[in-house]
């Protein structure tokens, strides 16, 4: 693990954190394989939780801007460095929490979107960095964000390059909380307990429909749900829950 991307285990949580604070955590070569690296980690089945964090007053500014210029195959680089990241985060088969700690821009901001769930401090803000520089949305902010927050309102956002301050996030559903810049770790670290503490396998399944829902025709949909669902009634969470109904006690999942 390179020190540019850091991982601390807390329980069934763990935390990446992004770690080049003089770069407001601009994304290198090397942040690009510890993030990759840490999100293996991730998909250990012992953890059921994720937070993706920053070091410092930032949370990712996107691509290192001076190491760009030396990167001569764009495409290439995107497609080795960027899409095998966020397809882990979407692939992983348990929530993934961005505790949006300051800004983010550009793919910073394109990966604060892949993450399921988003909180920010009070100080954070929103760049799209990438049309500031005369470039399109990467690694899958038109996606993200494009769902997030409906075409209209991204396109207006992410093709003005106007800055959008957490309370303003908040107001458009793009995080689901904003707190005090000095709480946003400990409120991270009490959400992702939250979550880790449910019922795993069915959040993972649910991640999974949604995803495909976006896609997928009502038909389909109700199909994967059938065969989702066979599975969640399979677990050892669902006989829990329904024990715990039953027997009007709070449950105890225990992830399985
Ligand atoms: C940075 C960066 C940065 C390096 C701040 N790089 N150092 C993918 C693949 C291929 C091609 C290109 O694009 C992509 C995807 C992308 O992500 S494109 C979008 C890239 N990001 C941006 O364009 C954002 C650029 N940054 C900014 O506009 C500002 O820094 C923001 C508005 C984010 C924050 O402003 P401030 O709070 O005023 O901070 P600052 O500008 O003073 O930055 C602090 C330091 O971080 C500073 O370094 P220095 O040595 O001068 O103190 C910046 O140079 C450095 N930094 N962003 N992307």
């Amino acid at each position: 693990m390179t020190d540019t991307v850091l991982t601390a285990r807390d329980g069934a949580v763990l935390t990446i954190t992004l770690n080049r604070p003089e770069k407001l955590n601009a994304l290198d070569a090397s942040v690009h394989a510890g993030l990759r690296e840490a999100l293996a980690e991730a998909a250990e089945p012992d953890v059921r939780a994720v937070v993706l964090t920053g070091a410092g007053r930032g949370f990712c500014v996107g691509q290192d801007l001076t190491e760009f210029a030396d990167t001569p195959d764009i495409a290439a680089a995107l497609r080795e460095r960027y899409h095998p990241n966020v397809l882990a985060i979407r692939a992983l088969e348990k929530p993934v929490l961005a505790a949006v700690n300051g800004v983010a821009a550009g793919a910073g901001l394109s990966l604060a979107c892949a993450c399921d769930l988003r909180i920010a401090a009070d100080s954070a803000s929103f760049v799209p960095g990438f049309i500031g520089i005369g470039l399109v949305p990467d690694a899958g902010g038109a996606y993200f964000l494009g769902r997030i927050l409906g075409t209209s309102r991204a396109f207006e956002l992410m093709a003005s390059g106007r800055r959008l301050t957490a309370e303003g996030a908040l107001d458009w559903g793009l995080v689901s909380e904003v707190v005090p810049e000095d709480g946003i770790a400990e409120r991270a670290a009490e959400v992702a307990a939250t979550w880790a503490a449910g019922p795993t396998r069915g959040i993972a399944l649910t991640k999974r429909l949604f995803d495909s829902a976006e896609r997928a025709s009502l038909e389909e949909t109700l199909a994967l749900e059938a065969e989702l669902q066979a599975e969640a009634t399979g677990t050892a969470d669902f006989a829990e829950g329904v024990a715990a109904f039953l027997e009007k006690r709070p449950p105890e999942f225990g992830g399985g």
